[in-house]
């Protein structure tokens, strides 16, 4: 699959710092030291409905440790995939009497063009499920030979029992993990599993349903988990510094992918850092696709928002919090960019060479946007009520807030 197009991200003066960022697995914040390339995979949608202010702050966040790593000159290898063939979109696409292939098509062209209106940083590899299945047969296959994997009426599934390290990226207890896989794709209840919580690797073909070649396995698709898995060891291997995703991806998902990975390679964690983002929510309620109380950023964008306000918006929150889109946070967003585009846009101004670290000090520090925003709001308060001589600061000030926070003055 394409992604979308990369926006140019500035060259800044003076050095960018090494990340230091909260990691699930190990409860406490680490400080990633990549080598010249660091690797990310961040979870990607599933394409059966537009993309939220959930979804984009999500991205936001893992874009941000993105551009932390640029300012310090490393090259970033990123991957996201897209499910573009699980339950959801196909029940969705049965419910709406439309072609599945279609709705996913369709969303995910609205995706990458909210991506694209957010200045998000395309991945280098934009993977769909379909297209991984050749890869993700084989992974199966091997987990299977290694007895990791036993099928029941044809489906195959994955033995958590087989991985000494299983539980140890979420550290929930088994009553949690059992709500959790219920309610989050799995089926803990069906009869004749070895453990409930195991999760299906690959799904037999069914009536009705789109299957697909799986060599010894037999027609069929493939499950949720080790769809990422296939994606991110094909496409950035093991070890990689972090992998990302809303906090409802902790478990099972991600716990679930790198008990496959540890399997598969004898190698643990797939991750250095298993990073998640706090959920956003509307009237008191996380905003879901299947409970359908969503904002969306293509409507925000019809309606005339500035892309750069909605981004600001997000910027606001720190993202491991949990907060709630409300107007207001929008109305807060389009006054404060208002601001720092007439503060940017005199002759001269305020030195910023200290606020330029100040951003770069806010990021580093576990993505601390909100403190970002607070120090160029001082800059631009001083610019307003003083201003200043220094005729670079206004362009420096433009450069910083573009190449750190995304934000297009
Ligand atoms: N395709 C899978 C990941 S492989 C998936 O979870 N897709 S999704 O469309 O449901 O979600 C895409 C991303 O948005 C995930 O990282 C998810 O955790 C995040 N997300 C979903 N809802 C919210 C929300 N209300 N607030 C913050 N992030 C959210
Ligand atoms: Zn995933």
């Amino acid at each position: 699959m394409h992604a979308w197009p990369a926006s140019e991200v500035p060259a800044l003066p003076g050095q960018g710092r090494d990340l230091r960022i909260h990691d699930t697995a190990t409860g406490g914040p680490v400080t990633l030291q990549p080598g010249p390339v660091a690797r990310i995979y961040v979870c990607g949608i599933t394409p059966y409905d537009a993309t939220h202010m959930g979804h984009a702050a999500t991205y936001n966040a893992f874009d941000l440790v993105q551009r932390v790593w640029l300012d310090t000159k490393r090259q970033v290898h990123y991957v996201q995939n897209v499910t573009d063939v699980d339950d959801p979109l196909l029940e969705r696409a049965q419910r709406d009497d439309v072609d599945w292939v279609e709705l996913a098509e369709r969303e995910t062209v609205l995706f990458r063009e909210d991506m694209t209106a957010l200045r998000m940083l395309p991945p280098r590899h934009y993977i769909g499920a379909v297209e991984a299945i050749p890869g993700i047969v084989p992974l199966v296959e091997r987990l299977r030979d290694l007895g990791a994997a036993y099928e029941l009426d044809g489906d195959v599934y994955f033995s958590v029992g087989s991985d000494p390290h299983f539980g140890e990226v979420s550290h929930l207890d088994a009553e949690a993990m059992r709500l959790l896989s219920a309610e989050r794709g799995g089926d803990p209840d069906r009869p004749g599993k070895k453990n409930p919580l195991d999760p299906v690797l690959w799904l037999a073909a069914r009536d009705g349903e789109p299957s697909w070649d799986g060599g010894s396995l037999g027609r069929g698709r493939p499950g949720w988990h080790i769809e990422c898995v296939a994606i991110a060891l094909d496409h950035l291997g093991m070890g990689f510094d972090v992998q990302g995703g809303g906090s409802d991806l902790a478990f099972p998902h991600h716990e679930m992918g790198a008990s496959h990975a540890q399997v598969l390679t004898g190698e643990f964690p797939m991750a250095k850092a298993y990073v998640h983002a706090g959920m956003v929510a509307l009237d008191g309620e996380k905003m879901s696709k299947s409970k359908g109380n969503l904002v969306f950023v293509s409507r925000l964008r019809r309606d005339g928002v500035d892309p750069a306000a909605i981004r600001l918006a997000l910027l606001a929150h720190h993202y491991r919090s949990d907060w709630e889109w409300t107007d207001q946070v929008l109305q807060d967003a389009v006054a404060r960019l208002g601001r720092w585009r007439s503060a940017v846009s005199r002759p001269d101004g305020p030195p910023a060479d200290a606020l330029v670290e100040e951003i770069r000090d806010a990021l580093a520090d576990d993505l601390d946007a909100p403190a970002a925003l607070a120090a160029v709001d001082r800059w631009a308060a001083l610019q307003q009520e003083r201003g200043g001589e220094d005729t670079g600061a206004p362009g420096l000030v433009s450069r910083a807030v573009d190449a750190l926070l995304g934000v297009a003055l």
